[in-house]
């Protein structure tokens, strides 16, 4: 417990309300302090915090836990209140080095092509915008959320709480360039999509891709956006566009979507045939293991953090079902022993949104642990443990979740 307190600290947090290279540095100490602890190596120097990579260089460095030029996670204080996560704010993660950001310079122009359907064809932005539009508030969080606090030190960056946000996506619905299309193929299952990155020469295509398959069933809510809170799609976050799949992983959300195609298998990419699937610790992956696809009930607190003053406090945080919308959130200060029901914030934005949520709490003088644990309104809740595997996927336990802060 005392382990996981002070990676969670120190992983997280360099102290937003005061980024001072002072406090950059303590916390950094601290990291690198827990980390070891645990037998896994820093990222990052204590006496040389990483700046944003140019081609993030817009984002809100203060709001940002930089690990490498491809990963940067939202630090817990700089979550806040409000349903959608600002676009500085929002984390960051490419497996592969991005494309060059001039592809946004004419976002009407981009291509993609649609395989798999009856009329296979090359449509560009601008074809699809007179095709058909939607907006879905929908959490976009990687798999491996919560990968810092796995004690065998799984491999991949050690992502705390951050790697996850609550944006809006405007976009035209993937059904209805299919229906366009004369509708998919005979045989489908998949649904296969391919990022616009330019691969390295010299290197097998398949070991380094992007492409992703998800099942056909996610053709109920699948689109094609060119916006993200309203703007257009910046080529950070996947523009000119962006495959986007409510209530996935992070990494089924294809940025700089090239690619479209309904299958009848899954592709033999190694993102998707041997990455991100949950298995054992030890093992190595395969496609007969589960793939990271519809994400499960999840929540955390995101105030207060370290420290407190004694007396009525407000205990945020948010909550989220994946595909299923939530049904409760519960809050406890004691570490789990007892618990009582948290209110959610603000407007529901639908079942793939996150729901900012606050509990009331008199704290005395003296440490706590508070957590949470939210509910969907299919009765999913979050165990109170992880369930240990390889890469560190998927964590949803409400205990390593938690955070303990020192009343005074
Ligand atoms: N083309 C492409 N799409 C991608 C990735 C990538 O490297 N290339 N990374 C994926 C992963 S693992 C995640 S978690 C999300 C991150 O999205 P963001 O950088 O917009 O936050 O994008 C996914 N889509
Ligand atoms: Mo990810």
């Amino acid at each position: 417990m005392k382990q996981q307190h002070a990676l969670e600290r120190g992983a997280n947090d360099p102290g937003l309300e005061n980024p001072t290279r002072r406090s950059l540095l303590v916390g950094s100490a601290g990291a690198m302090a827990a980390v070891s602890l645990l037998g896994f190596t820093p990222l990052t120097k204590a006496s040389e915090p990483k700046s944003l990579p140019d081609f993030a260089a817009w984002k809100d460095r203060n709001a940002l836990i930089v690990y490498t030029a491809n990963t940067m996670e939202t630090h817990r204080g700089a979550i806040g209140n409000g349903v959608i996560t600002p676009a500085d704010r929002l984390f960051v993660r490419n497996n592969l080095p991005a494309p060059p950001s001039t592809i946004t310079d004419d976002p009407d122009a981009w291509e993609v092509q649609i395989e798999g359907v009856k009329n296979p064809r090359s449509l560009t932005v601008g074809e699809l915008k007179s095709m058909g539009v939607t907006t879905v508030a929908s959490v976009l969080q990687c798999s491996g959320n919560g990968r810092a606090f796995f004690p065998h030190g799984a491999s991949g960056t050690p992502w705390s709480v951050g790697a996850a946000g609550c944006v809006m996506w405007t976009g035209v619905p993937l059904k209805d360039v299919v229906d366009a299309l004369g509708g998919v193929a005979e045989g489908a299952r998949y649904i296969t999509g391919t990022g616009g990155e330019s691969l390295p020469e010299g290197l097998d295509p398949k070991s380094i891709m992007v492409e992703r398959s998800i099942p056909t069933r996610a053709l109920d809510s699948a689109l094609l956006a060119w916006e993200m809170n309203d703007i257009p799609l910046s080529h950070t976050h996947g523009g000119p566009l962006r495959l986007v799949v409510p209530g996935y992983y992070g990494v089924n959300n294809v940025k700089y979507v090239k690619n479209i195609a309904f299958t009848e298998n899954q592709t033999d990419a190694k993102i998707q045939a041997s990455g991100y699937r949950v298995r054992e610790v030890g093992k190595s992956g395969s496609p007969d293991q589960p793939s990271m696809w519809e994400m499960n009930v999840k929540s955390w607190v995101t105030a207060p953090l370290e420290t407190g003053r004694s007396g009525r406090s407000m205990v945020c945080g948010v909550a989220f079902g994946g595909t299923v919308a939530l049904e409760k959130i519960e809050v406890s200060t004691d570490g789990g022993k007892t618990w009582k029901q948290g209110r959610f914030l603000g407007p529901d934005l639908g079942p793939y949104a996150w729901r900012p949520f606050v509990m009331a709490a008199d704290l005395g003088a003296g440490e706590h642990r508070i957590v949470s644990r939210a509910t969907d309104i299919e009765g999913n809740t979050q165990p109170e443990g992880r369930i240990e595997n390889e890469r560190g996927y998927g964590h949803n336990g409400w205990s390593d979740h938690g955070v303990s802060v020192t009343v005074s």
